[in-house]
């Protein structure tokens, strides 16, 4: 098994991220996803709204720009392409081009995208992982899954996507380690300014107090 540049795997998928002195949101009784932007109107998505389009199922390891890496991952949901391709894009003004997507989930954590990274082939909205409804810690109930990007960008409890024709400001949560705008783990984009091979120890070292705090936050650990 190869990992990216960096990376470690781990024998577990532990909740992580920037949001785990909060307990994951609570799970609404009807699930949607805002679609913002500039469109003549906004669009509201429903489960069965996205149950219309295709659904696939992938294999795919989770890399966390800290240097963790959970392997073997098996989502399903509904792939991004298709969606944008259908309900989005034909509302679109041809002369105004997207050029950023973001991200943004119930516990108001959001991430920014490329328009082209976001349109890649594996970049889902997920509901299952492992062949189980997500759980409340891996993001329930929809969450965005972009394996070739830190794990960053996957904003969990995705709530709203809004599609922007210039690059939108920086989430205030990231501004300080300064998250790279693409975060490709196999070029090692993990910082905005500085290199990701240089930032790599540092990163490490906050892996182990990020995981204890994570203990004490999650709803199933
Ligand atoms: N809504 C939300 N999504 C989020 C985060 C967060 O804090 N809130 N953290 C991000 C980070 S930094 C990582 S590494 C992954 C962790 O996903 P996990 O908790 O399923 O391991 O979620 C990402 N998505
Ligand atoms: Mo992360």
């Amino acid at each position: 098994m190869t990992l990216p540049p960096g990376q470690r795997a781990l024998d577990n998928f532990p909740r992580f991220g920037t949001h785990l002195h909060h307990p994951p949101p609570p799970i609404p009784d009807h699930p949607t996803i805002e679609i913002t932007g500039p469109l003549p109107t906004p669009l509201t998505l429903t489960t069965a709204d996205l149950a219309q389009l295709p659904r696939r199922e992938q294999d795919a390891d989770f890399h966390c720009v800290a240097g963790w890496s959970a392997t073997g991952l098996r989502w399903a949901g509904t792939p991004f392409e298709p969606l944008y391709r259908t309900l989005v894009a034909p509302l679109l003004d041809p002369t105004a081009p997207i050029t950023h997507i973001s991200f943004t989930g119930l516990d108001g954590y959001y991430s920014i995208a490329h328009l082209d990274d976001a349109l890649a082939a594996d970049v889902l909205i997920a509901d299952h992982l492992d062949g189980h409804p997500l759980t409340p810690d891996h993001g329930a109930p929809l969450r965005l899954v972009s394996p070739s990007q830190y794990g960053y960008i996957s904003t969990k409890h995705l709530s709203r996507i809004t599609f922007h024709t210039t690059e939108p400001p920086v989430p205030d949560r990231w501004s300080p380690i300064a998250g790279h705008p693409r975060a490709r783990v196999w070029h090692e984009e993990r910082n905005r300014y500085l290199s990701g091979r240089l930032v790599r120890p540092l990163y490490h070292r906050l892996i182990e107090p990020i995981r204890k705090l994570s203990a004490k936050g999650s709803t199933t650990a």
